[in-house]
């Protein structure tokens, strides 16, 4: 399940942080009556009742001044990029030119909005201005005071939020969960078969599948599909030869005996690329065989770019720049396959000197002529994360792909007749 994100906006001194912390319900983040007391963004991971987990986010005021304040400025603003919901707080009856900047990079993102008039205790919010921003933006501006004495007062008007919260997460879940289909992309319906082909080898790890396994089978069941799990030192016997299947009694052209049969009636067979050589031998024609890293890679991100995207390696001169685009910061098994694999498997496919720059976690991406960029797969980043960071780069001009889909391109999986089978008969993805 995604984590989502949301992060509080607004001037300095407007009560962010006393805001963040009655939401968190702990005291995370300095409060003072000085401007610009927070200045990196401030995280706090919370459950939230109808959601799940969820990071709190307090940034630094919108209106900071001077060096650093443009930094801390222009921080808060990456922040709209990587979250899920915003926000906007506002006080002493004032919604000018920050309020309004701010609303026009929530909208960049499509970002659902929060708007708190707060500090109502001091100056309360006119019956005009409400209006006219309902009437610019759509929304209700909320009246809130951080500073309420009754205690159980201000936990019911803190709960009120938080449930108004959760509804619009909520809201975004349904309508994510609307554009996404499963796993295996609505290929297998009731009663149909799928086969999936699981090397139990040194690199499956001791005692579990490994996570797009288990997606695909429990996908495989939602459908009431019927899921087969099988290592590929049996696909001899799942997919015998005509010759192994009829009596001897009957005449078979040579052509017609070498052919991989499909007694058991599959449907599709899915595997990953590692194996899909061995794999693909065994396959009877028109069976198509696909590969969990494409279907991964239609879960998160911008997959038909990638796989335009991809095509792109053929075209790679030496010299070129190749940016690497990992979401985890430390994670080893990320950077054996980015920093490690794919430049050498590249290498090898291009017979090309090629340049490689990595970036890690959302870090910014140093502006340069990159001939391809590959992002991960994302598993510690959310889809949103994903797009907005690559909707820059593609809007640049530059081709996108990602790691499971440049390791299938290289394996030579799109030249195999069942793989293309397996990609026609792939649904586009919903926008
Ligand atoms: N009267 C009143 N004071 C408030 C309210 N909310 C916050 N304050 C006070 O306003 C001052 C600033 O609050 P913060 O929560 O630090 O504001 P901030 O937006 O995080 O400020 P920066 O980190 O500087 O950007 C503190 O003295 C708070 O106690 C409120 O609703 N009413
Ligand atoms: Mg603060």
């Amino acid at each position: 399940m995604e984590v989502k994100n949301i992060a509080i906006f607004g001037r300095r001194n407007s009560g962010k942080s006393s805001l963040m912390n009655l939401l968190c319900g702990q005291q995370i983040s300095i409060v003072a009556p000085v401007a610009g007391t927070t200045t990196d963004p401030v995280r706090k991971r919370v459950e939230l009742e109808g959601v799940g987990p969820c990071n709190f986010i307090d940034t630094a005021g919108f209106d900071d001044e001077g060096e650093l304040g443009a930094m801390r400025v222009s921080k808060s603003q990456k922040i709209a990029s990587e979250i899920d919901m915003a926000i906007l707080l506002f006080t002493g009856n004032l919604f000018g030119d920050y309020e309004k900047r701010l609303m026009e990079l929530f909208k960049r993102y499509s970002l659902p909005v929060l708007l708190i008039h707060n500090q109502e205790d001091i100056i309360s919010l006119g019956n005009e201005l409400k209006s006219a921003i309902k009437a610019e933006y759509g929304i209700e501006a909320i009246p809130f005071s951080c500073s309420i004495i009754d205690a159980d007062l201000l936990q019911s008007r803190v709960d009120a939020l938080l449930g108004l919260i959760s509804n619009k997460l909520q809201d975004c879940i349904k309508e994510e969960n609307n554009h996404r289909d499963g796993i295996l992309a609505s290929l297998i319906k009731e009663n149909e078969r799928v086969l999936f082909v699981c090397p139990i080898d040194s690199e499956a790890p001791a005692g579990r599948l490994i996570l797009p396994q288990v997606m695909g089978l429990r996908d495989a069941l939602d459908n009431f599909g019927i899921a087969t799990v099988a290592q590929p030192s049996q696909l001899p016997s799942i997919f015998p030869k005509a010759a192994e299947m009829q009596p001897a009694t009957v005449s078979l052209t040579s052509i017609i005996a070498t052919e991989r049969l499909n007694p058991l009636g599959f449907n599709l067979v899915i595997t990953d690329s590692q194996a899909f050589g061995e794999v693909a031998e065994y396959m009877p024609a028109n069976l198509p065989l696909g590969s969990f890293s494409i279907l991964l890679a239609r879960q998160k991100g911008a997959f038909s770019d990638y796989m335009e995207g991809v095509k792109e390696i053929d075209n790679l001169k030496d010299g070129d720049k190749v940016l690497i685009l990992e979401s985890c910061s430390h994670k080893p098994t990320c950077e054996d396959i980015g920093r490690v694999k794919i430049p050498k498997m590249l290498s090898a496919y291009t017979k090309k000197r090629l340049e490689f720059v990595f970036i890690s976690g959302l870090d910014e991406i140093p502006k340069s002529n990159y001939a391809l960029a590959i992002q991960c797969g994302g598993c510690v980043a959310t889809h949103k994360q994903l797009i907005n960071r690559l909707t820059g780069l593609i809007e640049r001009g530059l081709s996108v792909t990602n790691y499971g889909i440049a390791i299938a391109y290289i394996k030579g999986l799109f030249k195999n007749r069942n793989f293309q089978l397996f990609l026609e008969k792939l649904p586009p993805v919903k926008k």
